[in-house]
Parts: structure tokens; sequence; C-alpha cells
């Protein structure tokens, strides 16, 4: 292989979030020349991006993140059991500095374009800032929801408020975000995803009057938040390398398993007892450990769908506004499960209102407000929740172009094909972290994306010592990997409910392609075969 070149860097790293900074400290430990490339003006990732009112981790937090990993941050005293935007920030900042990572990062920047040179075996970089860098492996760790997804109703800029996206908050002049005080404001709030179902209790409390603008409901649990003390702490902390093996046995690396037992096999007292169960516990549990055909089979879905739709109108006083909360499109869990904080009691508050505009749709803005086909609402402030252009956004946001210019979107146009998750035929030396088809995207990033980069070095490093500097999958374990992750997902109740893990694209034909973003195999079974792709000395990549 002809390399003429010498490349300014190793390995490139894009993005600065929980992954990004741990690839660049591990690469760097490895002894690597490594450059981090963020946009943001400092590290954090969506932890950065996302402060609207009422962020807040969903995952226990003392099972996110460095916690048990190679030193870094034994003693970070957390202080709730679901840790708030304000503090998942502190806390990205203060792994930045136990790593000495920023020194590493190239801040205020976006790569616009990636290009594979095949004559020198490098990857050349053009920065939105003018400079052009060159590198040798160039890993993505651009965040499965960082993309931000806007609506493009007419007259948006006609609005004479304030309008924004949820993980876009204004920021003041130094670009610190600034408290958006809805006190006496009448705010819309676009979206009912786990972020608006986030702001939604938060915002009514001090806006005069909440328009919630809703296309479809979703399934909200309670999330079960409570503080947590020094004592608590102590104790976790004696327990961490005991947590971090758990969540690695578990498929979504949360700290739950699934019950063994089919919904079918009990009575319906018995059902219903363990739904009361699971309802009150802190988290996740009821989509996680709930019975193990919740999301294969459709009588036992059922179950659960029922139980929480009798919850939702036990909670919400007005029926009618109840029925409309209720999702009747999609079994329970087919779309991620909104953690909730007294979400369903907000619609019980005389100031906060349903707007359905699956019924009643947004015909555009208006100087004052929103105009559906039956009114117009007035607004100061809208906040759009509408989600990220999911897992392949940030990506496709670059562009990246590998052998003979092939663009990455054009290679993935009708759904990503990949092996692992980790490398596309195609584009040698490209890794993606946390991307598509990858078992740690559907997952706990926090403790998923930091095992694979471990993983990721892993292999490089071995690529080192054998002076070894090309790495492309093979056609075969390309295509066996990708058929591999669209039959898995096929099987399951996810598979015909659109969410930000689905890309549906309509095609000129007017037939309409429907293909997973990620991996549904589970954590622990994506790890393995990992684990003995390494120990066959990478088989199914083409190393030279
Ligand atoms: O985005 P979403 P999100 N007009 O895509 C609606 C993670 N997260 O930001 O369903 C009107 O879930 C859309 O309606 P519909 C978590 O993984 C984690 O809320 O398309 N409405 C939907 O209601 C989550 O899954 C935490 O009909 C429009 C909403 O906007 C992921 O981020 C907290 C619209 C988008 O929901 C994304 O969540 C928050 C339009 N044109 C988020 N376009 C934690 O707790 C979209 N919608 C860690």
């Amino acid at each position: 292989m002809t390399q003429n070149q010498t490349p300014n860097y190793d390995a490139v790293v894009i993005g600065g979030g929980v992954t990004g900074i741990y690839q660049v400290y591990l690469l760097n430990q490895a002894g690597m020349r490594v450059v981090g490339i963020e946009t943001a003006p400092d590290v954090g990732g969506t932890w950065y991006w996302n402060r609207y009112p009422g962020c807040r981790l969903d995952t226990e937090s003392y099972a996110y993140g460095y916690f048990a990993l190679k030193g870094i941050l034994p003693d970070w005293e957390w202080s709730e059991r679901f840790a708030s935007q304000p503090e998942m920030l502190r806390y990205m900042n203060a792994a930045a500095d136990k790593m000495d990572v920023r020194r590493l990062y190239k801040f205020n920047t976006n790569v616009v374009s990636a290009r594979y040179d095949a004559n020198n075996n490098i990857w050349n970089l053009r920065l939105d800032d003018g400079e052009d860098i060159s590198c040798r492996y160039l890993v993505s760790a651009t965040g499965p929801l960082s993309a931000t997804k806007m609506p493009d109703y007419k007259g948006i800029d006609s609005f004479r408020g304030v309008a924004f996206h949820s993980s876009r908050w204004p920021t003041d002049a130094d670009g610190k975000p600034v408290n958006v005080d809805f006190t006496g404001e009448r705010v819309g709030v676009i979206g009912t995803g786990a972020t608006g179902v986030q702001i939604i209790p938060i915002a009514a409390e001090t806006a005069k009057d909440l328009f919630v603008f809703q296309r479809t409901p979703n399934w909200c649990t309670p999330l079960g938040n409570s503080p947590l003390t020094k004592e608590d702490m102590d104790l976790i902390r004696k327990r961490y390398p005991t947590i971090l093996e758990y969540v690695k046995t578990t498929p979504t690396a949360f700290p739950y398993h699934r019950d063994t037992r089919k919904a079918s096999e009990v009575s319906d007292e018995e059902r219903t007892h363990f739904f009361e169960e699971l309802y009150d516990q802190p988290g996740y549990g009821i989509w996680l450990s709930g019975f193990r055909d919740l999301l294969l089979s459709k009588e036992s879905n059922k179950f659960l769908a029922d139980f929480i739709a009798r919850k939702i109108r036990q909670r919400v006083r007005n029926q009618e506004v109840a029925e409309k909360l209720i999702p009747t499109d999609h079994p329970f869990g087919a779309k991620r499960v909104p953690m909730e904080t007294n979400y369903y009691e907000t619609y019980n508050k005389d100031n906060v209102h349903l707007v359905d505009i699956k019924t009643d749709p947004i015909l555009e803005f208006v100087p004052e407000g929103i105009k559906t086909g039956d009114k117009t609402y007035e607004l100061d402030v809208v906040i759009f929740a509408t989600g990220f252009d999911g897992v392949t956004g940030s990506l496709d946001r670059i562009d990246i172009r590998g052998k003979n210019d092939r663009k990455l979107v054009d290679a993935w146009a009708e759904g990503p094909s990949t092996y692992l998750g980790l490398q596309a035929r195609g584009f040698p030396n490209f890794f993606t972290l946390v991307g598509p088809h990858n078992g740690s995207a559907f997952c706990n990033v926090g403790v998923c994306g930091a095992l694979q980069a471990e993983w990721v070095t892993r292999m490089l490093t071995y690529m080192g010592d054998r002076g070894l500097t090309y790495s492309e999958p093979g056609q075969a374990a390309e295509d066996r990997w990708t058929e591999a992750v669209y039959a898995d997902f096929a099987r399951t109740l996810m598979a015909d409910t659109n969410a930000w893990w689905i890309r549906v694209t309509h095609k000129p034909d007017g037939s309409v392609v429907r293909r997973t973003l990620v991996y549904v195999g589970g954590g622990p079974d994506y790890r393995r075969r990992c684990e003995e792709v390494a120990y066959n000395d990478y088989e199914g990549f083409e190393l030279a």
C-alpha cells in the first residue's frame, strides 16, 4: 500500500460527548497522536446542548458513565438517583479534567468534509474554520441524538415571539444559555417525546398558559426520582465493580433484566400485581424488567398497554383529555418510553391545554402564534421538542467520501450497511462509535459507548503492533451483519412503528422503505461477538 504522505494525526475523533472524550483519552494513552473536533465551545455533548428545564438523566446516575473505568471519577457524589442536566454537565467537565483531554480538542469547530485518499491511505478533513487536517483513522462519536430536527412550518420566521429547538436553548452574548422565564408567558411546546414530557410539567409551573401541540401520544411511566444521601453514595461506591459487571450482563446496560415468564403464563391477578410493582419502581423497570415477550407478542404487550391506559385515566381528571393522551397507534415500548414526573397530573391544571394536532393540524405560524385549522393560538414562546434526525443524522451532515469518492449518504441511502456497526465497506479506517447497527446505540450510552471505545483502542493497538495501517470490512462479513440486524429487528413489535431509530424513505415510484438504524440484539451478545472477532484476529475485517 502506498503511503507517501504522513498524516497530521494518527486519529481524529469527531465529537466531545461522553464517548468521544473517552476515546480521545484512550488513544492518547495508547501513544497515538489524536485530536478531537467538537462543535460546542466545551465538552459534554448531549449534556452540553440539552439545557431545557426538566432535562435529566433517566438512567440511574450511578450506572452511567465512567464510574468504574480506569479510576476516572470514583469519588463523584451524585445528588439524585436520576441526575439533572446541570449535574451531568458538571460530571462531564470533571471527567474531562480528570482525563486531561481538553488540550487535545479543537472546540467551536465543525468537520465540513472528510475524504479518503487511497493513494496515501489517509483521511483529509476540511474544518469550518478553513483549516485542513489529515489523519490515518477517523473515528466518529457524534452521538445518535445530536442532529436537531426542525419542522418546516410555513411562516416560522414571521413569529413575533421567541422560538427555538429544545436542544438549542437561547444563549447570551457570551454563548451562555439564558434562563428563559415563563412567568406570565403564553408558551407552546410542539412534541411529546421524552424531551417534551420533561419540559411540559416544568413550563406549566410558571407559564400563564401552556399549549401542548401533540401529534402522537406516547406511553409514559413514572421516573421515581429521589435524592441520594452521602451514606447512599458511600454504599454505591463500594459496589461500583458489581454494578458495572451487572449492567454488562443486561441487554441495554441499564440495571434491569427481563422477567423469565411470558405474560400469558400468569393469572390476571398476578399480572396486575406485577405491573403495579413495576409501575411503582423507579426507572425503566416497567419497560425493561417486564415479561420477556413484551416486545415480541401483541397479546403480551396489550396486557401492559391496557394497564398503563388505566393509570392515565386515573391520573388525568378530564376523561376526554385522558383519551387523547393514550396511544392507539403503537404498542407499549415500540417507541422510547418517556420517563415522567407529574406529566399526567399537569393536564389537570387550568393553565394547561392539550391541542391535538392530529385532528386539528398546524397550518402555519403567524406573527402572533400558531394557526391550526380551528383557531389561532397566541403565544410568546414556542419550544420545538421535535426530536432529532436519529443515529445517522449527524454523519449525513458531513460530506464523508470513501474509496472512489463514494459518499456515505449515498452508500447508506436506503439504510446503513456495516460490520458490527463500526465500519462500512468502501470507507477504510473510518470507525463509527455508537453508530448505526452498533450495539452501543440502543443502550445505556454512558457505559456501552465507553466499552466500545476500549474495544476500538485495542483493535488499533493490535494493528499498530503488527505494522498494519488499513482496516476495511469484507463484503461477506458486512452483508451477514447487516442482514442479521434487519432480521432481529423485524422479529420485534418495534418494526411497524416510526421512531427516531427507523429510517423511512419515500421512493419516487411511491414505495416506502423502512429500515432500522439500530441493533436490538442486546449488549452482551454484541460484545461477545466483538470479542470473538478480536480473538480471531479481527476476522471479517480486511487488515493490511
Ligand atoms: O424526540 P422524539 P425527543 N409537528 O423524536 C413530534 C432521548 N432523550 O427529543 O411522534 C409536530 O422522541 C413527534 O411527534 P410524532 C431519548 O432517547 C433522553 O423527545 O412524530 N410534532 C414527537 O412527539 C428520546 O427517545 C432523555 O408524531 C412533531 C416529538 O416531536 C430521544 O432523545 C430526555 C413534528 C419528538 O419526539 C428523542 O426524544 C429527552 C412536527 N413537524 C430525550 N416533528 C433522557 O431522559 C416531530 N414532532 C435521558
